[in-house]
């Protein structure tokens, strides 16, 4: 049973014998919020050598953590996020999450209709929302592919973010999201390298890179190549509702 289940039975219980739904004083509270994600960013947003294209992102897999991480910083990609990094295509990862304990919940942000990048890119001005319920003492993750990479993804720090905020309030959150670089494709230059999705020849196409899932500095990879500010093309909010 998943805590947050337990903790509705809980509260049931409370209920019936007190006639009160308020959580004991220090325990966790049940919270929901509704999450937006925005792509901000215009047309033609980015510059590179070979022109101008759209920044577009693959969507998301969110997660409620109970504890842990949802990824490692420093370890190898599995199978599933390197499918998810390199080709947008979130349903194996998104099975992998299901099925550790220390994931009291997850699904796809940004997808009406399948899971991946092919199925229904984030491109420019498209808005994606989810609304989640938790407990307060719950935290929240999310990854993304940057589509126009081979294998760098945005995401929020592997642990998640807190989900105790005050009721009502709103937070904006996309400072706190960076770019990962997983380490299983080498990186060509964004929007113009021929194997990432849309241009190569089929998925996983690209040189295997045989490293670590590591943070990007200043937007720049290892190779050298720069990216756009995440704040500049995202707003991600997070407003509690209940
Ligand atoms: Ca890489
Ligand atoms: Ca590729």
């Amino acid at each position: 049973m998943s805590r947050l289940k337990i903790m509705a039975a809980s509260v049931l219980l409370l209920s019936a014998t007190a006639c009160s739904s308020s959580p004991p004083s220090g325990q966790p509270e049940t919270v929901s919020y509704e999450i937006v994600l925005e792509n901000t960013s215009t047309m033609d947003a980015l510059d590179t050598s070979a022109g101008k294209a759209d920044i577009v992102l693959a969507p998301g897999v969110w997660a409620v953590l109970t504890s842990g991480t949802l990824f490692e910083a420093g370890g190898s990609a599995s199978t599933s996020l390197e499918a998810l990094a390199e080709d947008g295509n979130n349903g194996p990862f998104l099975i992998d999450l299901k099925g550790q304990d220390h994931i009291d919940q997850s699904e796809i942000l940004g997808a009406s209709h399948g899971t991946s990048y092919d199925d229904a890119p984030i491109l420019p001005g498209d808005v994606v929302t989810v609304r989640i319920d938790a407990l307060s003492d719950q935290r929240f993750g999310l990854a993304a592919m940057f589509a126009h990479s081979n294998d760098i993804m945005i995401a929020l720090p592997p642990e998640g973010i807190a989900l105790d905020r005050e009721l009502d309030s709103t937070i904006e959150v996309a400072a706190e999201l960076a770019y990962w670089d997983v380490g299983t494709e080498q990186n060509e230059e964004p929007a113009v390298g021929a194997n990432q999705p849309g241009k190569q020849s089929e998925a996983g196409a690209g040189d295997v890179e045989s490293g670590t899932i590591t943070k990007l500095d200043n937007n720049e990879d290892a190779a050298g190549f720069a990216y756009p500010a995440i704040a500049d093309f995202v707003r991600l909010t997070l407003k509690r509702v209940k």
